[in-house]
């Protein structure tokens, strides 16, 4: 919108320009120009509303979907930092996790000449084109939370999010002391993963992370997405309690894959947590998280920041006055197990 307005005013002052010279186009000095209440305004002038309306920067968010805690906290950062009060006119499209509807939503916000357009792609391949057409029509893209694998980088401005691999790292290292610490560490270690939606930047590199990490006496049975959905998760950590009967580990690639495993455990007639026989291993530590932890299911989950709405609004804060951002910006995560999660509960912003 913003981008309309500037188009808008200039052409006015150019009308204005040419109406002082009677309507013509003239390269004679302006006749005596009539004092400023008589002239004729160039376009009738907008309410100040209207005005500010159109001084809004338009942000076009084209999201995953809601198939999570954690996405729904991310939703709801950009939902509140993207206001009329901030400046912003945001608008919003909810994907239902399929790649075509997000690449639709990318088009629309072309159509309607958003100033920003900011991407959670789905999975990180299949973005080449759309991309393109961005780019073409002048709309800087920014990737927020997942990223996508393109042959050319300048098809998008930066991108913020978590360190996946670091994140499937830092679980692997939490599970190697805890079982020193329960002195299991030659023991010989069964463990399934179920991983979320295959060819997101967060699968991705949480399973490779984890899998650089391997101690020589663990065995992973077995990997399967559980499209980082609860009722997913319960339905595939069923399948795998059919399969093997000894289950040492179960690596959920976000909480609520991990929920829908502690229910498929416990539906079996086994235990989990740090009572239990199954250890639980999570991803993204929302709320939710916090209180399996204090309840005894889950042993530890590893943080995967979803409060993007500020950051990106600081980067086109960044952007619209000039400035330049860094093409790959991390956020700040921790590992939270479950013997600190009572005392840390109360301090958690998602
Ligand atoms: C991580 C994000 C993942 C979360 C899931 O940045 O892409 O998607 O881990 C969410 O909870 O569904
Ligand atoms: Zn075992």
């Amino acid at each position: 919108m913003k981008r309309k307005v500037l188009s808008v005013l200039l052409s006015a002052a150019l009308a204005a320009t040419l109406m002082t010279g009677c309507g013509q186009a003239t390269s004679e000095p302006a006749a005596e120009a009539a004092p400023a209440e008589e002239a004729a305004p160039a376009e009738e002038a907008a309410p100040a509303e209207e005005a500010a309306a159109d001084e809004l920067i338009v942000v076009g968010y084209a999201q995953v979907g809601a198939e999570s805690d954690w996405r729904t906290a991310n939703t709801e950062s950009f939902k509140t930092e993207f206001v009329e009060a901030n400046g912003y006119k945001l608008i919003f499209d909810d994907a239902q996790q399929k790649q075509e509807n997000q690449i639709k939503a990318i088009r629309s916000f072309i159509q309607q000449e958003v100033d920003y357009i900011v991407l959670a792609p789905v999975v990180e391949t299949g973005w080449d084109t759309v991309l393109q057409e961005a780019k073409e029509a002048g709309i800087p893209v920014i990737l927020s939370d997942r990223m996508v694998d393109v042959a050319d980088d300048s098809l998008y401005e930066c991108w913020v999010g978590g360190n996946f691999v670091k994140e499937g790292e830092d679980a692997a290292g939490w599970l190697s002391e805890y079982l020193t610490a329960q002195g299991r560490a030659d023991e010989e270690i069964n463990i399934v993963t179920l991983q979320g939606t295959i060819g997101a930047s967060a699968q991705v590199g949480r399973t490779e992370g984890f899998a650089s990490k391997m101690a020589d006496t663990w065995t992973m049975l077995d990997m399967q997405t559980g499209e980082f959905t609860q009722s997913k998760g319960q339905e595939v950590m069923e399948s795998f309690l059919k399969q093997y009967d000894d289950i040492d580990v179960v690596v959920a690639e976000n909480d609520n894959m991990a929920f829908g495993a502690i229910d498929a455990i416990k539906a079996a007639g086994k235990t989990c947590g740090p009572e239990g026989d199954i250890i639980i291993i999570s991803f993204d530590a929302v709320k939710a998280a916090f209180e399996s932890m204090i309840a005894g299911d889950m042993n530890v989950s590893v943080e995967c920041n979803p409060l993007h709405g500020p950051r990106v609004s600081e980067i086109i804060q960044t952007l619209e006055s000039g400035g330049t951002v860094d093409k790959v910006m991390y956020v700040d995560e921790g590992v939270f197990p479950a013997e600190t999660a009572a005392d840390t509960i109360g301090s958690r912003a998602y």
